[in-house]
C-alpha cells in the first residue's frame, strides 16, 4: 500500500476530507508502525544514556526524516490541498528539559539510532514538562505544559518495577518512545511513569502539594527547589528514575546472558551530569542484593558507569545534605558511607571525599571516583574542568578524563528547519554530507561564486520572511526582514548575559533618541525561559519586555530598532529563529559556558557569531578564522584570575564610564518605571551596580565596539555572504555523528 492509501483507509475518508488534526492523527498512527517494523540495533553490549532531561522536541516530521518518507508525504499532502506545516503545528512539543542540556541529549539518541549503535535513553515521563512560559504585564508567569494527549508517541508498556521510598512502595511503569535512526535501524527512549499521578493537584499556574509523592512525582520537570519539600521532590524523582532504570538494565543484561560479575561487557551508562547520579549507589545495592559481594559489586559498577559534566558553575554542581537521603532514600545511605570511606582511606585530601564534614553528599565526587571515564563537552570547558575545578580529582585520576565537543544533529537542525539551504548543498555538492559531515567543506569551492553567494542572501531573505510573518501571527509583533536579526535564544542565566545585549540595547536606544542614527536597521531578538524561582532571571525578562514596549512603539526609534521576546521559547521556536539569524549572540562570561549547541545550529544555517571566546566559541573560531567570526570581551584565564583575587568591582565601571552609567540609570527611569515593577527594576539595578557576579560592565565596551563592527560589515551583502558560507562549510565538525563516534571510539566501545 502506498502513503496516499494508507493515510486514505487510517483517516477513513479522502485526505482532501480530513482536518489537520485527523491527518496530524493518521500520519503519527503510520509512522508508528514503521518506526516498529524497523530493525532493531542489537548487540552484546549496549548504552543507557540516562538523563534527567530529554527536549526531543516535535517527532513528526523528524521521524518522516529518518524514515525517508518526508518528501512523499509532504507531496501526498499537498496534491490534496493540505500543508505539511498546519500539520506539524497540530502536534504539541513536549518540555522534557531544560536547555542545552537535554537537548544535546536527544540530538545523542538521533545519531547513536544513525550510527546503528545499540543505546536506548532513559528518562522520566514529566506530564507537564517544565513550564509554558507566558507575558503578562511585561512579566514571566508560569503555566503547565501538558502535552500526552491520546494520540502520542508514548507506548504504555506492560513493563514496571517496583521502586521503595521510605514509607512508600510505588511502582515505574515504562513507556517507550521510538527512536528512528537516518535511514537506519531504530533504538528506544524509555521513560518512566507512576500510574497514580494527577495532574489535577496543580492550581494557580504551577503550584501543587510537594508532599504528595504519589500524585506529584512525575508531574514537572525541575519543581521549584527553594524550599525543602522541593528540594526532596527532586530526590524522590531522581531515584524513582534511577531505581527503574538500573532494574531494566539488570534485566536486559541477564536476559542477554551476563551473570553480573560481567555486566560491564553487556552495558555501559553514561550519566548526563549529576542529576542520575543515584544509579551508581543503586547498582551496587542491587547487587549485593542479587549475590555479589560489596567489593566486587562496586568493582563491576565503576567499570560500567561513566559520567558527563555540563556546568562549573558551583551552583549547579548538586550536593545534597545526608538528611535529605536519610529522609527519603535511608537504603543508599550505607553504601555512600562505604563509598566514602573506601575513599577517605585512599586520600587524604578533604576535597575530594563523599561526604563533606557538614554531612553533604557531593554527587559529582561519587561520578569521578566511581566511573571509569569524566569528560567535558568542549576542549576549553575540560581544559578548565582538568587545571582547576576538577584539578583535585585530575591530579588522582589522569586517565579518565576526556574531551568531548557537543554536536548537533544535521537531521533536524538543518535538513528539517532549512529545506532551502538543504536544496541548495544537495545541489552544490551532492548528498554526501548528509552522511559524513565532513563533506559540508566541499561548500568552500563556492566561496567567490557570485552567484552562489546572491542564493545564500536570498534564502535568508527568504527564512527571515517567513519568520516575521509567524511572529506577526503569533505574537502581533510586526518586524521587517530588511534589518539585520540580531539573536540570543537560551536558557536565562546571568552567566549567559543577556542583560549585557539589553544594556547595549539601552545604549543604542539613548543615541538615537539624541540623534545618532545607526548606519543599519537591527531587529533584536530573544527567547528565554528563566527557572521560576530564579528572581534576578525574571527581572531581566521583565526589563527587555519593558525595552520591546518602549522602543518598538517610539516612532522616533523603531526605525532602527526593534525588540522581540519571543514568548515561551522551545524546540519548535528555534527551528524558525535559527535559520533566519544573521548574528548570533553567544555572550556568556568567559569560562562559564561549558559549550553551547545553539552557537553551532546558527552556524551551520550561515548566520554569523557574535561572541566571547568561551566553550564551543572557541573552537568555531578555530575552524572559521578572525575573518568569520566577531569576537570580544576578557579571556577566560582573565576572568578566572579576576574570580581568584576577587578584584571585579562591578562599581567603578558604573562610576567612571559614562555610556555605562546611562544605559544603568535609564534601567529605573521614568520611562520604564511607566510601563514595568519599580520593585524588579531597582533590585536589578542594583544587582548590577553592586555585584554583576557575571561582570557584564567589564565586557561593555568592547561588546559594543564588536557589535557595532558586525552591523557595518554586514552592509556588504557579498563579503557578509561569504562569511556565512565558511561558516557553513565548516559547522561539519560540530554534527553529533562526530561526538558519537568518539564517545563510542573512547568510552562505549560497543
Ligand atoms: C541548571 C538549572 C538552572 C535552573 C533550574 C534548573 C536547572 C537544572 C539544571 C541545570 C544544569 C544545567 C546544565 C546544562 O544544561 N548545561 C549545559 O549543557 C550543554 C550541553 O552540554 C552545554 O552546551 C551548555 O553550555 C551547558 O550550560
Amino acid at each position: 500500500m502506498n502513503i496516499q492509501e494508507t493515510l486514505q483507509q487510517k483517516l477513513g475518508k479522502e485526505i482532501a476530507q480530513a482536518s489537520n488534526e485527523e491527518i496530524y492523527g493518521a500520519l503519527l498512527s503510520m509512522v508508528q508502525e514503521m518506526a516498529g517494523e524497523k530493525e532493531r540495533t542489537d548487540s552484546k553490549k549496549k548504552l543507557y544514556y540516562i538523563s534527567a532531561e530529554f527536549l526531543i522536541g516535535k517527532l513528526l516530521s523528524n521521524n518522516m526524516i529518518n524514515l525517508g518518507i518526508f518528501n512523499e508525504v509532504k507531496d501526498v499532502l499537498a496534491q490534496n490541498g493540505k500543508n505539511i506545516a498546519e500539520i506539524e503545528e497540530v502536534e504539541p512539543e513536549p518540555s522534557l528539559g531544560n536547555g542545552g542540556l537535554g537537548r544535546l541529549a536527544a540530538c545523542f539518541l538521533d545519531s547513536i539510532a544513525t550510527l546503528g549503535l545499540a543505546g536506548d535513553g532513559v528518562g522520566l515521563n514529566y506530564h507537564l514538562g517544565l513550564f509554558k512560559q507566558e507575558f503578562k504585564n511585561n512579566l514571566q508567569r508560569e503555566t503547565p505544559n501538558p502535552w500526552i494527549e491520546e494520540k502520542s508517541w508514548l507506548k504504555k508498556t506492560d513493563v514496571v518495577y517496583p521502586v521503595s521510598f521510605k514509607g512508600l512502595n510505588v511502582n515505574a511503569r515504562m513507556y517507550d518512545i521510538e527512536v528512528t535512526g537516518y535511514n537506519n535501524k531504530t533504538n528506544k527512549l524509555h521513560l518512566f511513569d507512576i500510574d497514580s499521578v494527577d495532574e489535577t493537584i496543580v492550581e494557580d499556574g504551577i503550584t501543587f502539594n510537594k508532599e504528595d509523592i504519589e500524585k506529584n512525582l512525575t508531574l514537572f520537570l525541575y519543581p521549584d527547589d527553594s524550599d525543602e519539600n522541593g528540594r526532596l521532590l527532586r530526590i524522590y524523582q531522581q531515584y524513582f528514575m534511577v531505581s527503574a532504570g538500573a532494574q531494566l538494565i539488570l534485566d536486559e543484561c541477564t536476559a542477554k546472558g551476563c551473570n553480573l560479575h560481567d555486566l560491564s561487557d553487556y552495558a555501559v551508562i553514561q550519566i548526563n551530569d549529576t542529576h542520575p547520579t543515584m544509579v551508581i549507589p543503586e547498582l551496587i545495592r542491587l547487587l549485593v542484593e542479587r549475590g555479589l559481594d560489596m567489593d566486587e559489586a562496586i568493582e563491576v559498577v565503576s567499570k560500567t558507569c561513566a559520567y558527563t559534566n555540563h556546568t562549573i558553575l558551583a551552583e549547579a554542581l548538586e550536593k545534597w545534605p545526608v538528611y535529605y537521603l536519610k529522609k527519603v532514600v535511608p537504603q543508599l545511605m550505607p553504601i555512600i558511607e562505604v563509598l566514602d570511606d573506601k575513599v577517605r582511606r585512599k586520600f587524604e585530601d578533604e576535597s575530594v571525599s563523599i561526604i563533606d564534614r557538614n554531612d553533604t553528599v557531593h554527587m559529582a565526587h561519587i561520578d569521578i571516583h566511581y566511573g571509569f571515564s569524566v569528560n567535558g563537552v568542549a576542549s576549553l570547558h575540560t581544559e578548565i574542568l582538568k587545571e582547576t575545578e576538577l584539578n583535585n580529582f585530575y591530579k588522582i585520576y589522569p586517565e579518565k578524563f576526556n574531551n568531548k565537543t557537543n554536536g548537533i544533529t544535521f537531521r533536524r537542525w538543518l535538513l528539517h528547519c532549512n529545506p532551502a539551504l538543504t536544496e541548495l548543498l544537495d545541489e552544490l555538492i551532492g548528498e554526501g554530507y548528509k552522511k559524513d559531515a565532513a563533506e559540508l567543506e566541499k561548500l568552500l569551492a563556492f566561496k567567490d561564486d557570485e552567484k552562489v553567494l546572491d542564493r545564500l542572501v536570498e534564502i535568508k531573505h527568504a527564512n527571515k520572511e517567513a519568520l516575521c510573518k509567524y511572529l506577526e501571527e503569533t505574537q502581533g509583533v510586526k518586524v521587517s526582514p530588511d534589518t539585520i536579526f540580531d539573536i540570543q535564544i537560551k536558557r536565562l542565566h546571568e552567566y549567559k548575559r543577556q542583560q549585557l545585549n539589553a544594556l547595549y540595547i539601552i545604549d543604542k536606544y539613548l543615541e538615537i533618541k539624541a540623534g545618532k542614527i545607526p548606519a543599519a536597521p537591527v531587529t533584536a531578538i530573544f527567547g528565554a525561559k528563566a527557572a521560576p524561582a530564579y528572581v534576578i532571571a525574571k527581572d531581566i525578562i521583565h526589563l527587555i519586555l519593558c525595552l520591546q514596549e518602549i522602543i518598538n512603539n517610539d516612532p522616533e526609534v523603531s526605525p532602527y530598532l526593534k525588540v522581540v521576546m519571543v514568548e515561551n521559547y522551545n524546540v519548535t521556536k528555534a527551528e524558525k529563529l535559527i535559520p533566519a539569524c544573521d548574528i548570533s549572540e553567544q555572550i556568556s562570561l568567559a569560562s562559564k559556558e561549558a559549550s553551547g549547541t545553539g552557537n553551532m545550529k546558527f552556524m551551520l544555517n550561515g548566520a554569523v557569531t557574535l561572541g566571547t571566546e568561551d566553550g564551543a566559541n572557541v573552537e568555531i573560531h578555530e575552524l572559521v578564522g578572525n575573518d568569520n567570526i566577531f569576537v570580544f570581551g576578557a579571556s577566560s584565564d582573565e576572568v578566572i584570575e579576576h574570580y581568584a583575587k576577587a578584584d571585579y568591582v562591578a562599581r567603578d565601571f558604573y562610576e567612571k564610564n559614562p555610556a555605562i552609567k546611562a544605559a544603568i540609570d535609564f534601567i529605573t527611569s521614568e520611562e520604564v518605571l511607566k510601563v514595568g515593577e519599580k520593585e524588579n527594576l531597582e533590585r536589578l539595578q542594583h544587582e548590577i551596580i553592586s555585584k554583576d557576579w557575571f561582570m557584564t560592565l567589564l565586557d561593555f565596551d568592547s561588546y559594543k565596539e564588536k557589535k557595532e563592527e558586525a552591523l557595518r560589515a554586514y552592509a556588504d551583502q557579498k563579503t557578509w555572504a561569504k562569511k556565512a558560507l565558511v561558516n557553513i562549510a565548516k559547522a561539519g565538525y560540530f554534527s553529533s555523528d562526530r561526538t558519537i563516534e568518539e564517545y563510542n571510539r573512547d568510552i562505549w566501545h560497543l
